[in-house]
């Protein structure tokens, strides 16, 4: 009762000052969310292609690009010839979708920029369905698309950006967005954002060193470490934990002179790279139907997937992502590393066997 419990004096005592005061202190008490994720909110537009498309637009069967002038035509050129779905996507956006599935409501935030279009509603709705709290950028560019063109268990990915390579550091630092960044626990900052704002990575990077809190980021495409090594190698001292890929990996080897194509050599030498803070950095690589490998501190563990009967794949799109989603929501709880990684491989699991980054509406049923 707010007659009975005031704790701030007011000098009218009427409803009406009473309630505006309630009002005030709630305005004034920002939901915390634990995990602050910030990349590029994409609408995939995913389609089985045939292998002469890929051919076509010169593109490998397992990759990730910025679309060129030259991959313009793609986009209409899928919608017209095969059977495409829409689905919501952005490689950090999936992971937070993916995290908030097994943690408790209101855990994750997610961060970026989008269009006023239809396709953002799509992007709207997934994220309301999956229980993350967005704070869109909305810029006058149309929403960002990501074409995934899926052949057996490969996809490749051509990226138009658009409004997501819109986002600037102002929107990071309006209040009611810094305010999420100060409210949260653990960061996770897709790789992909380096080819969209450095500052503003940077910006999350050095808030987290400076409150001891958790920093983390993903290599998320070769062509991170191989075009956009600047901003990755500013940033790496920064990072507590570090995901990616095989074929990450092996790029980061290159770009960093490791002089190795050993993924778990790669690791070692990943978690000595340059780093700042009180903690030693975890690097966690995943290698498709191969065990995970995980460094720290000079040794490496490698914890075999689950395994799935080919049959039942559907599409590997978004798998990756709900890896890390998966480990992220057991890390941010304060568990083990064992247990963080049977949480990835757990969401990785269920992600293979659905249509793109998506998660069903049932409750999870992950155990440890
Ligand atoms: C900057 N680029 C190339 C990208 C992406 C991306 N997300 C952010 N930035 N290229 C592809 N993706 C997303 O990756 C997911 C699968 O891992 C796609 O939207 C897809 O959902």
């Amino acid at each position: 009762n707010p007659f009975t419990t005031q704790t701030t004096p007011v000098f009218n005592n009427s409803r009406s000052t009473v309630n505006n005061q309630t009002a005030q202190n709630r305005k004034m008490t920002t939901q915390q969310y634990l995990l602050f994720g910030i990349e590029n909110p994409l609408l995939d537009i995913s389609a089985v292609v045939k292998p002469e498309l890929l051919e076509k637009y010169n593109l490998k069967s397992n990759d990730a690009i910025l679309a060129e002038d030259k991959h313009k035509p793609l986009y209409e050129e899928l919608v017209r010839d095969y059977d495409v779905v829409y689905i919501a996507g952005g490689a950090a956006q999936n992971t937070m979708r993916g995290a908030q599935y097994l943690l408790p409501p209101k855990s994750v935030v997610y961060v970026g920029a989008v269009g006023k279009d239809a396709n953002c509603e799509i992007l709207k709705k997934t994220a309301a369905k999956d229980g993350i709290h967005t704070e869109y950028q909305v810029t006058d560019l149309p929403t960002g698309r990501c074409a995934v063109l899926i052949t057996g268990v490969h996809r490749s990915m051509v990226t138009d950006l658009q409004a997501a390579n819109a986002f600037s550091i102002e929107h990071l630092e309006k209040k009611e967005v810094w305010d999420l960044v100060l409210g949260a626990k653990y960061f996770y900052v897709g790789g992909y954002f380096l080819t969209v704002s450095p500052p503003s990575a940077m910006k999350i990077a050095k808030h987290a060193l400076d409150t001891d809190k958790v920093f983390t980021l993903n290599l998320s495409a070769p062509f991170i470490s191989q075009f956009f090594k600047q901003p990755l190698e500013e940033i790496l001292p920064y990072v507590d934990v570090l995901f990616g890929n095989e074929a990450e990996a092996e790029a980061l080897s290159v770009a960093f002179g490791f002089g190795t194509t050993d993924v778990k050599e790669i690791a070692i030498k990943a978690t000595a790279l340059p780093k700042k803070g009180s903690r030693s950095r975890l690097v966690v690589f995943t290698q498709g139907a191969h065990d995970t490998v995980v460094a720290y501190e000079g040794s490496v563990t490698t914890y075999p997937i689950l395994k799935i009967d080919p049959k039942d794949i559907v599409d590997c799109n978004g798998a990756g992502d709900a890896f890390v989603g998966g480990f992220l929501s057991q890390y941010v709880e304060g568990h083990s590393i064992a247990r963080s990684i049977a949480g990835g491989h757990y969401l990785a699991h269920v992600v293979i066997q659905r249509t793109g980054p998506s998660y069903p509406d049932t409750p999870h049923t992950f155990t440890f």
